[in-house]
């Protein structure tokens, strides 16, 4: 599905307003200085585009942003988001792979936004998300307890939720939207009652630990990628918290009982050999939650590149 598979663009999100927690904003300069955009160049031949710069949109931060049907930091988030859209339709318009390090999870309303209208206009296709993380991210303003837009990004995306106003993702359009029917999760342990409903009622395909322990990761891999079709054109959303504390220790909401790092390793490297993959996010990596003598942030960003790696072909022999 790329014209330029060897090519890839880059965008470097310093944002962290869909949560409260400060710090994730510094997790593109984190991944990149432990060598991660070097590494892809250097070992795995990739021809970066638009790797310079991390992004931190300050021009687009309202200079008030008062809470809208609940939502913490509304403008703020729509207004970046729309940006980063931007961003990624450019590379994915042009037929290269996109990679995007977050930043907090918000920021997938605007990296998927932008794949999903490239796609369609390319090469006249719906395209699938893999969203592997601990939590759903499902809610709509209405159904969130917390109010931070990071519990809301597919709500958005899959058109569950709507808005109007330009100014509160009222940019989003069809074009922007993902087919819930092409919409996979894995990894999910820690999700709300409500958005249980919605996952139930929308007939929405998950795979929780529960079923990562029946089955073993090998078989929800295969039921996962069957559900999505083959050639179906891929983005894969990689919430760094899917993986268990243990190996990402240092990120906002973590919970424990999750994937070993092999495990979040195997997920990318399957994604990767379907040959399908056109876009992949890496969020929530906050390198300043860990106690510095825990090792936890060096651990978490360790992690991060190896899940980025492990995606864009490193384990290929
Ligand atoms: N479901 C909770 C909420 O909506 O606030 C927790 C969401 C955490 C989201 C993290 C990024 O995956
Ligand atoms: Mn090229
Ligand atoms: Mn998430
Ligand atoms: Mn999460």
């Amino acid at each position: 599905f790329l014209s330029h598979p060897e090519d890839l663009g880059v965008v470097a999100v310093g944002f962290s307003g869909g949560q409260c927690k400060p710090g994730v904003d510094a997790a593109p300069k984190a991944l990149i200085e432990a060598g991660l955009l070097t590494q892809l160049r250097d070992e795995l031949g990739y021809n970066l585009h638009g790797h310079d710069t991390v992004h931190n949109y300050t021009d687009l931060m309202p200079a008030s942003d008062p809470d809208y049907r609940n939502m913490k930091q509304p403008r703020a988030v729509s207004a970046v988001t729309r940006r980063i859209a931007e961003q990624t339709y450019s590379h994915a318009k042009e037929g290269r792979l996109v990679l995007t390090l977050g930043g907090d999870h918000s920021i997938a309303i605007g990296t998927i936004g932008g794949t999903a209208k490239a796609i369609r206009e390319r090469l006249g296709r719906e395209m699938a998300v893999i969203w592997v993380d601990a939590h759903a991210d499902i809610n709509t303003p209405e159904t969130s307890g917390s109010g931070n837009i990071h519990g809301m990004p597919v709500s958005f995306l899959t058109g569950l939720a709507n808005e109007d106003k330009e100014e509160f993702f009222g940019w989003l359009k069809d074009e922007n939207r993902i087919n819930k029917r092409k919409l996979v999760y894995i990894g999910l342990r820690d999700v709300d009652p409500g958005e249980k409903r919605i996952l139930r009622e929308n007939g929405i395909r998950a795979f929780s630990m529960f079923d990562i322990d029946r089955y073993g990761i090998g078989k929800v891999m295969e039921m996962a990628l069957g559900h999505i079709g083959a050639d179906t054109p891929i983005h894969l959303s990689f919430d760094v918290d899917a993986l268990d504390p243990m190996w990402a220790p240092s990120t906002g909401t973590p919970v424990r009982g999750g994937l070993t790092l092999r495990e979040g390793d195997y997920i990318c490297e399957c994604v990767h050999e379907t040959g399908s993959l056109v876009a992949v996010d890496l969020v929530e990596v906050n390198p300043s939650l860990a106690e510095p003598e825990s090792m936890g942030a060096q651990e978490t960003v360790r992690a991060g590149c190896s899940l980025v790696r492990c995606a864009l072909g490193e384990s290929l022999l």
